[in-house]
């Protein structure tokens, strides 16, 4: 089973962190609403949804991905760069515990799981604001007796890794590269946003299908015209706090749901 693990949006989400766009009114009922039609995408791409605990006073809570990063023999609880995301992580800890052992990156490291982008066995972490080496080395601590190597990458110019590069078949990348490099991740295909649309490298592979925004229709287009199965998704809201779709959610295979 492939689980989907989300948190609903919070009624405080006007208050999000921001890096790179200006503050602007976001409207929770249509957050709220696009958020749920994303999690039936996830349904019918064939995930279990499993949602954490509204977490009505953490304003960028919905955007899970940050707080966790879940590999077939371990789950490692994160440590988010920014203060006001830190307190996201004990409410994932625990919806995680059932099906994983936990490894848990602290203080004063931090890493943010967007920054986290797995190729294979290899992790590659953005230096990014948010991730810093001494949460890399508890990170390779944790994973290297896995078989997992992890790779610090240069970026630049956004949030996280994985506003720059995400995957959208296994064996391609879909890249902005006046972010990042796409040859740090060898022998990969990278193919590139529409330069019209610096913000459309963040895509989320389902199960061979790629959930993305289509507020990004001229590389919606091209991924299309690469043979990519895409799977539109209206994200407005969350894109105002910084988010996208690799971000709300944690994907990971479970035997079945523990009660
Ligand atoms: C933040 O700055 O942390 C949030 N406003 C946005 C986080 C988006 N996370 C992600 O793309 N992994």
């Amino acid at each position: 089973m492939l689980v989907a693990l989300t948190r609903a949006v919070s009624p405080a989400m006007g208050r999000c962190e921001l890096s790179y766009l200006p503050r602007t009114g976001i409207s929770i009922d249509l957050a709220r609403w696009q958020h749920r039609a994303y999690e039936r995408v996830l349904e019918e791409l064939g995930c279990t949804v499993l949602a954490l605990p509204p977490e009505p006073d953490l304003p960028d809570s919905v955007f899970v991905e940050d707080t966790a990063l879940v590999l077939e023999e371990v789950a490692v609880i994160l440590r988010p760069g920014a203060e006001s995301r830190q307190p996201e992580t004990p409410s994932v800890a625990s919806a995680l515990a059932p099906y994983r052992d936990l490894a848990v990156i602290g203080a004063p490291g931090s890493i943010d799981g967007g920054d986290v982008l797995r190729v294979g066995r290899t992790l590659f972490v953005g230096c990014s604001g948010r991730s810093n080496d001494v949460g890399m080395r508890q990170l390779a601590a944790a994973v290297e007796p896995h078989g997992y190597a992890v790779r610090p990458v240069p970026m630049a110019g956004c949030l996280h890794l994985k506003s720059a590069v995400t995957p959208v078949a296994p064996d391609t990348l879909l890249v902005n590269r006046s972010w990042v490099d796409p040859e740090q991740f060898g022998d990969l295909r990278a193919v590139d946003v529409h330069p019209d649309e610096p913000t459309g490298a963040n895509a989320l592979l389902v199960n061979g299908t790629v959930v993305y925004p289509s507020s990004h229709p001229r590389t919606l287009e091209r991924l299309a015209g690469w043979g990519i199965l895409v799977r539109p998704v209206d994200v407005s809201e969350l894109e105002k706090a910084e988010g996208a779709v690799t971000c709300c959610c944690v994907l990971f295979q479970a035997p079945g749901l523990v009660a």
